[in-house]
């Protein structure tokens, strides 16, 4: 078969990329390893940058967001009973959405099929071949079935565990890493919001934060040992920590109820350089990964697909390769951005095991400059709203 372009990886990256080339006539396949169920089942990002809300309704999936989405002016942050807003609208002039990444890429498969788009499930033992030539290909196994895409360009939407990365020659990649001591244990619960706001929290016995997905649909996490398990928590364990963690006022007025969903996420900072090898380019977190505390893992793959996108069709439509030439530059100048601001936010916010008392010193420091500095607000929430792309 041939494609234009080939996406491996049906998350929300490479289902937004195939997604937009739709729009504009470039055809393309996705081959997703997993179920579309399986995909839908996974509990991730759950905050929209403005930026990625106008993809979506670039790509036409906007709608449903629009509706249901739940916009936020601001959010506050806590140490102890110390709590204070960071007002985006005042600050930035700009909001972030509320709306899972589970609705997100629901509205993305949705809007593939009835476009007819060409989505391959289950797909077994990609490999990459020719990117480094002008006649790349991807072939995998499809019930049990040998297939071979022949195609101008490869996207790798594939995740942190996927192949695509691994296609560049160690001789050609370079890996930063950061590994965070400590995991999120979240849980979603069918019990309406603490706050109408999320609450990012310090305290001297760890992160926590309290966020949503609807007005009856809660999401909190809390930092835990990266020896826990979801099973070491019961519900019960789970809430009793979460009020000692956050405002004497928020921990009074908490609704509990039973867990829907428990799990652990680990966290950890990761980059590869570069974001293209000949015609193939990484996407999403096939190329980075961002510690959750900034909400920026969904939003910095999809300003990494508004980057490729726009090269390609400036590529297709124009004959002018100078986009997709300059994509893993563009795209890497934002993402170390987003590492940085990931990074201090997770500095700032978390207890790290290995803290001196003058690290805890420095720490309340910063959080009480930023408590008190208008500058030091801006700067978070234009980091926070979404820089721009
Ligand atoms: P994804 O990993 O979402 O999608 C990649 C897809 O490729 C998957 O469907 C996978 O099955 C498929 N795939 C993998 N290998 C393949 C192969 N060889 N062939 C074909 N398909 C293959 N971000 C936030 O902003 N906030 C959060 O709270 C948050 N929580 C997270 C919790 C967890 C446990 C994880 C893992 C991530 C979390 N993230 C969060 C980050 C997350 O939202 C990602 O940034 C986002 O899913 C990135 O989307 P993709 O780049 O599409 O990668
Ligand atoms: C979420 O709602 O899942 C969420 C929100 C903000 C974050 C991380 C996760 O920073």
């Amino acid at each position: 078969m041939r494609m234009q372009v080939a996406i491996i990886g049906g998350g929300p990256s490479g289902l937004l990329l195939a997604q937009l080339l739709h729009k504009r006539g470039i055809e393309s396949i996705v081959l997703e390893r997993k179920t579309k169920e399986y995909v839908l089942s996974r509990i991730r990002a759950g905050v929209l940058e403005w930026g990625l809300c106008s993809l979506m309704d670039e790509a036409g999936v906007g709608a449903r967001m629009r509706c249901e989405g739940i916009v936020h002016d601001g959010t506050i942050i806590s140490h102890g009973d110390t709590a204070f807003r960071i007002d985006f609208d005042a600050l930035t002039k700009a909001s972030v959405m509320v709306y899972g990444q589970t609705e997100v890429t629901r509205d993305l498969y949705d809007a593939r099929e009835a476009a007819g788009g060409r989505i391959d499930f289950e797909v077994e033992d990609v490999t990459i071949g020719g990117a480094d030539t002008d006649a790349p290909f991807v072939e995998y196994r499809m019930g049990g079935e040998a297939r071979r895409i022949d195609c101008d360009f490869i996207a790798g939407c594939d995740g942190f565990h996927g192949v695509s990365r691994q296609a560049i020659p160690l001789d050609v990649r370079r890996e930063y890493e950061k590994l965070y001591p400590f995991g999120w244990l979240g849980i979603l619960s069918e019990t309406p919001p603490v706050h109408h706001e999320l609450i990012y929290a310090g305290s001297e016995r760890g992160f926590a934060l309290c966020s949503m997905r609807n007005e009856n649909l809660s999401r909190y996490y809390i930092q835990c040992s990266m020896s826990d398990r979801p099973e070491d928590w019961t519900d019960a364990a789970f809430w009793q920590e979460l009020k000692r963690r956050i405002p004497a006022e928020h921990a009074d007025t908490l609704v509990t109820g039973p867990s829907i969903e428990k799990s652990i996420a680990p966290l950890r900072s990761f980059v590869c350089e570069p974001m293209r090898w000949g015609r193939l380019f990484l996407c999403g977190d096939a190329a980075h990964i961002v510690p959750p505390t900034g909400a920026k893992g969904l939003n910095t793959a999809a300003s990494d697909v508004n980057y490729l996108f726009r090269g390609l069709l400036q590529y297709y439509d124009q004959g002018d390769a100078t986009g997709i030439d300059t994509y893993s530059q563009q795209a890497l100048a934002r993402v170390w951005k987003v590492e940085r601001f990931s990074w201090w936010f997770s500095s700032l916010i978390h207890r790290y095991p290995d803290q001196s008392p003058f690290d805890l010193k420095m720490q309340r420091a910063e959080i009480d400059f930023l408590r008190t500095n208008e500058a030091a607000q801006r700067a978070m929430a234009q980091n926070y709203v979404g820089l721009p792309y």
